[in-house]
Formats: structure tokens, sequence, C-alpha cells
């Protein structure tokens, strides 16, 4: 009896071990480039040139801290932060599908917040993904004159899911993000976290990840966009930008900010490269979801990243480290 156990705990492990191995692929076929050149120096790849350093946190209206607001946190694992709370105006919902889904935002003084800083061209920005990091949503509520916020949103199964104001309270001076669970009633099926990779399909376009990021610093990460074999040049401004990534750590989606490093202006055009400055804060697996505009449409690619060499365990990094991670 206790042979039939371990011997169905070996099968087990060996399973676990096949998969986090297929996870370490992205780590060994990205090109270096972030290390190599932390400096302000071109790559020396054919591309257009890019403006480095990068722009001050005007150019994305903000000037947050990477942390939870003094809890050491990342963002986006709390409902509630420096006094302002996601109130959603229902946290469960008896069946899947359309409905309007509502929420507000109070402050300090216990009131609906009306008075935002705009971020990346709007006063806030929400995020709804399942908890099996399925199913992302990155949309733009419009908000009523008594701080209500609503939006049609389509809880397209049921199981929890997890949503995120990502938004900058003018007296506050700073982004945070807020996040809570909304459960939905109905089947639910999760969804294995896709093995890492450096490239997917989106709709037809090609999107490859360069970048070698290490926990605890910034990182360059580079999207490049193909269609039909051929780079996409004509990339269209989203969010004052040519694409806009949010990042969420498997486990407990602790939410990045992910800073543009180029602006772009209406009626600029960009690619196809996108590049961002990213912190992952610790060792782990990641999901980058990376929205882009092309043709008038909004598309996401969505990449599985995994940082560190245990993938699976967390291992907080000195923020000073000046060597990869590893062996
Ligand atoms: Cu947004």
């Amino acid at each position: 009896m206790n042979r039939g156990v371990a011997l169905k705990l070996g099968g087990f492990t060996g399973a676990l071990l096949l998969a986090f191995g297929g996870a370490f692929a992205l780590g060994g076929s990205v090109d270096p480039v972030a290390d190599a050149a932390p400096t302000a120096a071109p790559h020396g790849e054919a591309s257009a040139p890019h403006s480095e350093p990068e722009p001050t946190g005007a150019a994305h209206g903000e000037g947050h801290s990477e942390t939870g607001g003094g809890t050491g946190q990342p963002p986006g694992l709390a409902i509630s932060e420096a006094g302002y709370t996601l109130v959603p105006a229902q946290s469960s919902f008896a069946a899947a599908g359309p409905t309007n889904f509502r929420f507000k935002i109070t402050g300090p003084d216990g009131k609906p917040l009306t008075s935002y800083q705009v971020t990346h061209e709007k006063d806030l920005h929400l995020i709804v993904v399942r908890r099996d990091l399925a199913g992302f949503k990155h949309v733009h509520p419009a908000r009523a004159a008594d701080g209500t916020w609503s939006i049609p949103f389509d809880f397209t199964a049921g199981g929890t899911w997890r949503v995120f104001a990502d938004f900058a309270p003018a007296a506050l001076g700073r982004t945070i993000t807020l996040g809570s669970d909304i459960t939905v009633a109905g089947p639910f099926k999760p969804v294995p976290l896709p093995r890492a990779t450096a490239s997917t399909n989106v709709e037809g376009y090609d999107v490859t990840l360069a970048g070698n990021p290490v926990a605890g610093r910034e990182s360059e990460l580079t999207f490049t966009v193909k269609r039909n074999g051929a780079t996409v040049t004509d990339l269209e401004p989203y969010l004052g930008a040519f694409g806009h990534l949010v990042s969420l750590r498997s486990g407990d989606l602790a939410y990045l900010h992910n800073h543009p490093t180029q602006e772009a202006v209406a009626g600029s055009k960009g690619g196809p490269e996108i590049k961002f400055g990213t912190t992952f804060p610790t060792d782990g697996i990641y999901r980058l979801y990376l929205d882009f505009k092309h043709g008038g449409v909004v598309r996401t690619a969505e990449f599985t990243v995994t940082i560190g060499a245990s993938g699976n365990h967390p291992v907080p990094l000195p923020t000073d480290a000046t060597t990869p991670h590893g062996h």
C-alpha cells in the first residue's frame, strides 16, 4: 500500500518536472539584450532608433512606486490601499454571460472618488481575468456623476474572476491598483497555464518577445510584431504608446505596472518593435498581456514568462543584484 502511494507520487513529480522543464524554454532562447546593454547604447539591431534613456514619469503621467503603498507587496493584491477601496456593486453573479459590471472607488472620506489624474489617457483602467489567468480583458468603464463606474462585461464562464482597478486619485499623486475577486456561478474548467514560449500568434499576428528579465530590477522587454511574415511598421497609438502591457504573477495575481519606453502621439506610426521597462518583483511564473492596435483593432498577445531558475519557487533577489540569477 505504501509502495503504491510512493509510485503515484513518483509519477506526479515526474510530470511536474517535465512541465517546468518545458517552461524554461524562454530563458534559453531569448536574446539576452537587456543584460548585455543596460546603458543608453543602442543594441546594434537593425531597428529604428528609440529614445533612451526612457522618458520621465511625466510621459505616463504618474509617479508611483512599484510596490503597494508601503506594504512592500506588488500592486493588485489588496482591495484597499492608502484609504482608497474598490467596492463592486455586486461581487457574485448567478450565471456566466453578459452583464453590466458596476463598482465604486471610495476615498479616505468614505465617499465615492470623482477626482482622478489621467494615466495612459484614462482616469481608470479595469483589468478583468479569471483566477486561472484565462479570459483577460483590459477595458475602460464610464463614470457617472456620482462616481459609479460601469461597463458592459461578459463573464464568459463560471469561476472566480479577479478585477483590478488601476488609477491615480488626484489627491494621492500616484497610481494604485486595487483588486477584488468576483465569483460567477456555473461550470468551471480550469485552463492550464500555457508553456513559456518566445512567440505567440493572435488573429494572424505573430508576436515575439525578447529580453532577459531578472527579479528585482528593471529589465527591458522587446516585442516584435509581424503579419504574414512581414514586420508591421504601422502600429497605431493606443493609450499613449504603441502597446500597453500588463503582467500578472501566477499563483497570487500580483499586478505589474509596465512602462512603455516610447511615447506615441495621435497620427504617428510604430513598430515592429514595442519596448517596455519591467521590474518583476520575484522569481516565479508570470503571464504577460500585450495590447496593441493595428487596423483600428486592439488585440492582445499573451505570453508565459518564467523568471529565475526555479520558476515555480519565488526567491527574492537583492534589488542591487548585478549578476544573473542561477548557476
Ligand atoms: Cu487601460
